[in-house]
């Protein structure tokens, strides 16, 4: 699917709007200041990194954005992962793989429709600690980085703001690991619309190897479809990745982590790379430093770095 020379781009998202914790949209400006465009060219990728969208002219059209029910920040956070999915989608459009870097996770919204757009047969591995498919009415805390899938499939009553985002995912085109703080709301639509996941009692149960191979089964069990890997870094232990806005204990571990990243490269089929809610402003300097460490070190995995 990407064209050789290997060419990536960096999309840096720096936006906090899906969440109240300020300091997420700061993350992507870590990860590129702790050197991720030179690890990754040393990997053999030409790299493209056109800045940080900084979405200023979005947030001066917006000069006020009232709940809609109970979602917060609402219309930024629409415009702003529409402008995601046009540059995901045109990176994509040329063979480049886009590595969007948050930023909060419901810039996944715009990363996933850019890669639909592009790849209509894509799926989706979700690597996250929550299933982030609330809908508007199922939400408890309003914040819509909880919410990405359920915009992407199309469910919960349609609200006009969101009408661009084209309800192109399928549920049988998305599959989890490291699920384990999953609202009760949440539990039914996976239920319901019989999409697969597997939380950390599965990982324990199997071990990550076995895990990796039954999700990849169940959404590209030829291996030959696209792959898009979105990577919230709250999947791991916050031992591993502490500077994070919503740490939830008994996560994946680093190698645990790192595995997933390299099985995904080793199928050949991976389009697009999300690294997603790094926030250097939650946690001492040390664990920050280890927090953005290791989320260059996914992307590296993610992108074919090994071991040997
Ligand atoms: N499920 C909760 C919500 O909808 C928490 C989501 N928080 C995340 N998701 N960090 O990855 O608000
Ligand atoms: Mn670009
Ligand atoms: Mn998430
Ligand atoms: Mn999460």
């Amino acid at each position: 699917f990407i064209r050789e020379p290997k060419s990536l781009a960096i999309v840096g998202c720096p936006f906090s709007g899906g969440q109240p914790r300020p300091g997420v949209d700061q993350g992507p400006i870590h990860l590129i200041q702790a050197g991720l465009p030179s690890q990754l060219e040393e990997l053999g990728w030409k790299v493209q990194f056109d800045g940080h969208h900084q979405f200023e002219d979005i947030a001066k059209f917006i000069t006020s954005d009232p709940d809609i029910g109970k979602l917060k920040n609402p219309r930024v956070v629409s415009k702003v992962c529409e402008a995601v999915a046009k540059s995901v989608g045109s990176h994509a459009k040329q063979g480049v793989l886009p590595v969007t870097l948050g930023g909060d996770h419901s810039l996944a919204m715009g990363t996933i429709s850019g890669t639909l757009e592009q790849y209509p047969d894509a799926c989706v591995v979700w690597i996250d600690a929550h299933a982030d498919i609330n809908t508007a009415e199922t939400t408890d805390t309003g914040n819509i980085h909880g919410m990405p899938v359920s915009f992407l499939l199309g469910l919960g009553q349609p609200i006009p703001e969101f009408a661009w985002i084209k309800p192109q995912l399928k549920p049988n085109k998305i599959v989890y690991i490291g699920l384990r703080d999953v609202d009760a709301g949440e539990k039914k639509i996976l239920r319901e619309n019989g999409i697969k996941a597997f939380s950390m009692h599965e990982v324990d149960k199997h071990g990550i190897g076995k895990v990796v191979e039954l999700a990849l089964d169940h959404v590209n069990p030829k291996r030959d479809l696209p792959i898009h890997l979105s990577f919230d870094v709250d999947a791991l232990d916050p031992t591993v990745a502490p500077s994070t806005g919503t740490p939830v204990r008994g996560g994946l571990t680093f190698r645990e982590g790192h595995y997933i990243c390299e099985a995904i490269y080793e199928t050949g089929c991976l389009v697009a790379l999300d690294i997603m809610e790094v926030n250097p402003s939650l946690a001492k300097e040390e664990e920050v430093r280890q927090t953005v460490a290791v989320g260059c070190s996914l992307a590296r995995s993610a992108l074919g770095e090994t071991l040997l």
